[in-house]
């Protein structure tokens, strides 16, 4: 096992991925940029390398400059965590040239998944279900051909492309032209490649992915899925695990399908195999993502499994230390994305001082945070803070204990989208389960009645603690206590110190 780990990321998962090594007696190598001298990964880490100016490509996607880290710390590998460098293929050779263990799948592997048209091309040779279309980049007469034949509305998408980025809805052959021509020369400009393929449309799908791991002796298992419909602007805001919409047969369908992608693309490491799920509960490939994701401590409740523990052990050429039957899921974990982001002004980023933290705990609920009070939130990076995970023994459970904690959870001195949870977990629809990839944006068009309900509520308890402290003011709407009905010698009832503190803390006074 290595004795030192260099963390090529920062913010939660550089905190999460540093917890792992130490639990596992591995030395931990932070590296930070100019604006995060002072975070949390950086404090949390046994050595800290400066690399460079707050701009990602001076610091973070600074291939030359995370190797040079590594040599200065004796660093033995290098964990990427997600985004940044997560899924370089260049990224992961120049590692391993420079003599650093990557702690992920080969760039090979990356370079197949890479490519959404390539993908696609394996998949269909691995006899891997993908939504009905082309499986490389056509030209437009092609084009119009195809789209006759499997019938419109259809889905017109950069080969390079991912996150929505690159996609054109075309609803009928009149307008396909234009959109070919727009799809090529955005994902030319987004990409510097211009491959443009064509999909059926699948309407009002869902997001389920399907989290594998595979060894470097070609053992490939499935953890189970991920529910990842809650997005909003193709940026997953919750998810789950299980889905609502699984069952066992589906969910060892689906396994069975994602293990062969591994297979397929001799996989090793974290991953996770995205698919589309259609209103029939049919699912297609959509694609792969080599990297460990972030939404990854869903799996880990379910399964019992730390998949970054695991992440080390595989990258240390172990094998897989369980079968797939041994993979048992027990019970229903939620995971809420906490953004810097101002929910009442279009969810703009919101960066700041940090002037007060009330951070939530208690039995079945996991904060992974990259944040403390009197951190300032960069304006640099990502704006996610935190992720907020309930755990039940079943849905129901997973839901309230999760707005227990969020109704605990107090970040001041910056907006955060906290409040936006509260009205997701309570709304019916998502109660229900009858979640797709349209539900946030539906009920972000309701009125949100969060704000209205809490303002009052929040005055009286405000009036309240006044009145706690100002023995002589009575609160509206109660009734003066004579000095002698309440047998106190004269004075009002004392407030308990827990119904203060509680009270504190709901206005975050504390
Ligand atoms: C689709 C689709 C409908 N039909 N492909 C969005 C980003 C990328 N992951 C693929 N996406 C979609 N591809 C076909 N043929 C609808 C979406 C889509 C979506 C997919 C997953 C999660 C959220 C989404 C939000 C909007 C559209």
């Amino acid at each position: 096992m290595f004795k030192r780990v260099l963390i090529a990321n920062r913010g939660e998962i550089a905190v999460r991925i540093i917890r792992a090594c130490r639990e596992m007696g591995i030395e931990s190598v932070a590296v930070y940029s100019d604006v995060d001298r002072k975070s949390l990964h950086v404090r949390k880490a046994d050595y800290a390398y400066h690399i460079g100016p707050a701009t990602a490509s001076e610091s973070y996607l600074n291939i030359e400059k995370i190797l040079d880290a590594a040599r200065r710390s004796q660093a033995e590998a290098i964990h990427p965590g997600y985004g940044f460098l997560s899924e370089n293929a260049h990224f992961a050779r120049a590692c391993a040239d420079a003599g650093f263990k990557f702690i992920g799948p080969s760039p090979e592997s990356m370079n197949m998944m890479g490519s959404k048209t390539r993908a696609r091309q394996n998949m269909k040779r691995a006899g891997v279900p993908f939504v009905p279309g082309s499986e490389r980049g056509l030209e437009l007469d092609a084009m119009e051909r195809l789209a006759e034949q499997i019938g419109y509305p259809v889905m017109l998408k950069a080969a390079a492309g991912g996150g929505g980025k690159g996609m054109r809805l075309v609803t009928s052959p009149a307008e396909l032209h234009s959109a070919y021509e727009n799809a090529r020369s955005e994902a030319q400009r987004s990409f510097g490649d211009n491959e443009v393929y064509i999909e059926k449309f699948i309407a009002n799908p869902r997001h389920v992915e399907m989290q594998i791991f595979g060894d470097e002796h070609g053992n490939v298992v499935y953890l189970g899925e991920r529910e990842c419909s809650v997005q909003r602007r193709h940026q997953k805001v919750l998810e789950e695990s299980p889905s609502p919409i699984v069952d066992d047969h589906m969910r060892r369908r689906m396994g069975e399908i994602a293990v062969r992608v591994g297979k397929a693309a001799n996989y090793y490491n974290a991953g996770t195999v995205e698919f589309l799920v259609d209103q029939h509960r049919n699912f297609y490939f959509l694609e792969m993502n080599t990297r460990l994701q972030v939404e990854h401590p869903v799996t880990e409740f379910v399964t019992g499994l730390d998949l970054v523990h695991l992440q080390m052990k595989i990258a240390s050429g172990e094998k897989l230390p369980f079968q797939q039957e041994d993979i048992k899921l027990r019970g229903h974990a939620i995971e809420c994305r906490i953004y810097a982001e101002d929910p009442d002004n279009n969810y703009f980023p919101s960066p700041g001082l940090i002037t007060r933290l009330i951070s939530p705990s208690g039995p079945g609920v996991r904060r992974d945070s990259g944040m403390y009070e009197g951190w300032t939130v960069p304006i640099e990076y990502d704006p996610l803070l935190a992720k907020l995970v309930g755990y039940g023994e079943d849905r129901e459970q997973a839901i309230h204990r999760l707005l227990r904690a969020l109704y605990e959870y107090f970040v001041g001195g910056i907006k955060t989208n906290i409040s936006l949870f509260r009205r997701i977990l309570k709304d019916p629809e998502f109660q229900a389960g009858k979640i797709d990839t349209g539900f946030l944006d539906r009920l972000l068009t309701k009125p949100s009645n969060e704000t209205d309900v809490r303002r009052p509520i929040i005055a009286a308890i405000g009036a309240a603690i006044f009145a706690s402290t100002e023995p002589k003011a009575t609160l509206p709407g109660e009734t003066t206590t004579s000095a002698a009905a309440n047998g106190n010698g004269g004075a009002p009832a004392p407030v308990s110190n827990w119904r203060r503190t509680a009270r504190a803390e709901a206005v975050g006074e504390r």
